[in-house]
């Protein structure tokens, strides 16, 4: 058994799971997969071992459990990572935690009408409130872009955090045709690039298992 073991649902819908899945791969941090296919009637039976909300993602390092796909990236980059999970820069590092915390608490419009799944693809209109969510969503990755991204391709040049927890939303942008200005639309197609985001869209769209729970709008 590894130290280090990270609990995810389905690669298809479990778009928190992405978040330090992508942030433990692109940090080359050797780790154990254990997939649990959500809203099945098992469920709950198979995380209870793991995770106190019953709920995924949850990382398992030595005897600590962390468990929430925000909490869980800090932990990496404070304990594993020596802090370089954000930008080292104080204003660039608040703002980066600024946006990962933004995308983790708020946007529940868009989790409902446009939910992540790898094997969509279809236009379909946003209403109005989250035509205003993505318009933020916008605003967010063509700012950090233009202010703080001169050093590399994501929102803060180099990988971060921040990048971590956009990468779901550049997959459900993709799969139900977003419309954004060009600064975003350019992010957008970073995270669809890269190696990890691909790979995990691939082993998502390979996956079989039906919903057979309704399938809840903050999967
Ligand atoms: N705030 C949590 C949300 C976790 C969450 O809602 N996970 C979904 C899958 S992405 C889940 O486990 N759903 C199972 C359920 O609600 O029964 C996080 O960021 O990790």
């Amino acid at each position: 058994m590894k130290d280090l073991r990270l609990v995810i649902g389905n690669k298809n819908y479990s778009s928190w799971s992405m978040c330090p899945w992508l942030l433990l791969k692109m940090f080359d941090l050797e780790f154990e997969e254990i997939q649990i296919a959500l809203y099945q009637d098992n469920t709950a039976e198979k995380l209870g071992p793991y995770s106190p909300s019953l709920k995924v993602p949850v990382l398992l390092h030595r005897e600590i459990t962390v468990w929430d796909s925000l909490s869980i990236c800090e932990y990496i980059s404070d304990e594993l990572l020596g802090g370089s999970g954000w930008p080292s820069h104080p204003k660039r590092k608040a703002t980066a935690r600024s946006v990962a915390a933004e995308i983790h608490s708020e946007f529940p419009t868009l989790k409902e009408e446009w939910p992540m799944n790898c094997k969509a693809s279809f236009e379909l209109r946003p209403s109005d409130k989250l035509f205003e969510e993505i318009a933020r969503i916008d605003a967010i990755w063509s700012c950090c872009r233009r202010r703080y991204g001169a050093n590399g391709n994501y929102l803060f040049g180099r990988f971060s955090i921040a990048d971590c927890m956009s990468a779901w939303i550049a997959v459900c942008f993709e799969a139900y045709g977003a419309e954004l200005s060009s600064d975003a639309n350019t992010y957008m197609q970073t995270l669809l690039d890269n190696p990890f985001v691909q790979k995990w869209i691939n082993l998502g769209r390979r996956e079989q298992e039906p919903l057979s729970i309704a399938y809840a709008s903050n999967a």
